[in-house]
């Protein structure tokens, strides 16, 4: 078939392939979450619908790309793990990004009512995102620690924050100054002797975020082992998650 003389623009575009053989991470991030979750009124430090949108959307994304082994999320945030040897879209990153960030976006705004049923979607959530590959299971599994430790220091930091405004009485700025240079030994103390609080004792959601694993279940009903799902709020850092779940690292043929 004949070229028209605009073809040649094609050889403008670049193909961005990422590196065989290593971790493909892509992460989201919301935009402009301290306003986005201040207009709709989520509550504070942590808004159980909210995240539990986040998982839904996050769901949504894993049970359509099979090739992602494992998805972690904290905040406004979700990391998605695909395999190391995906072969999906020839491991073009900016296809698998952005494919992966508008399913996560268009599914957070489709299950928004089932989540939040006195609060209307204001304005349309955007969310970011990002490609980072590592070479090593020890690189991937320093990077999931990276993010649920934030998640943790961010917790403890908040409940403290918003025990000391919302019952503590103090302003935003009392506050910040009371935690400014306190260790997490002095947080867990403010909460025990002043809020009648043990931090361990907070939802597990909340101090560790949500993992999300494939694992085979059997069905009551049928008795057959299927596929599913499985929200956890574990400690991912230690060994004991990786031995327990060995699977997840392993390549599969
Ligand atoms: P960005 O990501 O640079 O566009 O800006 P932000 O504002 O999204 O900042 P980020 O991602 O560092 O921080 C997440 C914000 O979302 C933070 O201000 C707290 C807010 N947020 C996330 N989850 C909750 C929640 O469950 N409850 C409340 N009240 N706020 C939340
Ligand atoms: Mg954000
Ligand atoms: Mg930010
Ligand atoms: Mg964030
Ligand atoms: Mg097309």
């Amino acid at each position: 078939m004949a070229q028209s003389k605009f073809e040649y623009v094609r050889k403008f575009e670049t193909e961005e392939k990422l590196l065989p053989n290593c971790w493909i991470v892509v992460r989201i991030d919301g935009r402009a979450f301290h306003q986005f979750s201040t207009k709709h009124n989520f509550k504070k430090p942590n808004d159980e619908s909210a995240l539990a949108l986040m998982n839904k959307a996050a769901s949504v994304v894993m049970n359509e790309f099979k090739d992602i082994v494992l998805a972690y999320g904290q905040s406004d945030e979700y990391s998605f793990v695909l395999r190391k040897d995906t072969a999906l879209y020839n491991r073009r990153g900016p296809k698998i990004m952005t494919y992966l960030s508008s399913l996560f976006t268009s599914s957070y705004v489709y299950h928004w009512n089932q989540f939040f049923k006195e609060t209307k979607l204001k304005y349309p959530p955007a969310f970011d995102a990002r490609v980072v590959l590592y070479p090593s299971d020890q690189n991937l599994r320093d990077y999931l620690s990276w993010r649920q430790a934030d998640c943790h220091i961010n917790n403890l930091y908040n409940t403290t924050f918003w025990a000391l405004v919302l019952k503590g009485g103090l302003t935003n700025n009392e506050a910040e100054k009371r935690l400014c240079g306190t260790l997490s030994s002095d947080k867990n103390e403010i909460l025990f002797s002043e809020f009648n609080t043990n931090y361990n004792n907070e939802p597990e959601m909340f101090k560790k975020g949500t993992i999300l694993i494939r694992k085979r279940i059997k069905s009551p009903k049928h008795g057959k082992a299927r596929l599913v799902i499985l929200p956890l709020h574990e400690d991912l850092i230690q060994d004991k998650f990786w031995e327990k779940n060995s699977e997840i690292l392993a390549i599969k043929t």
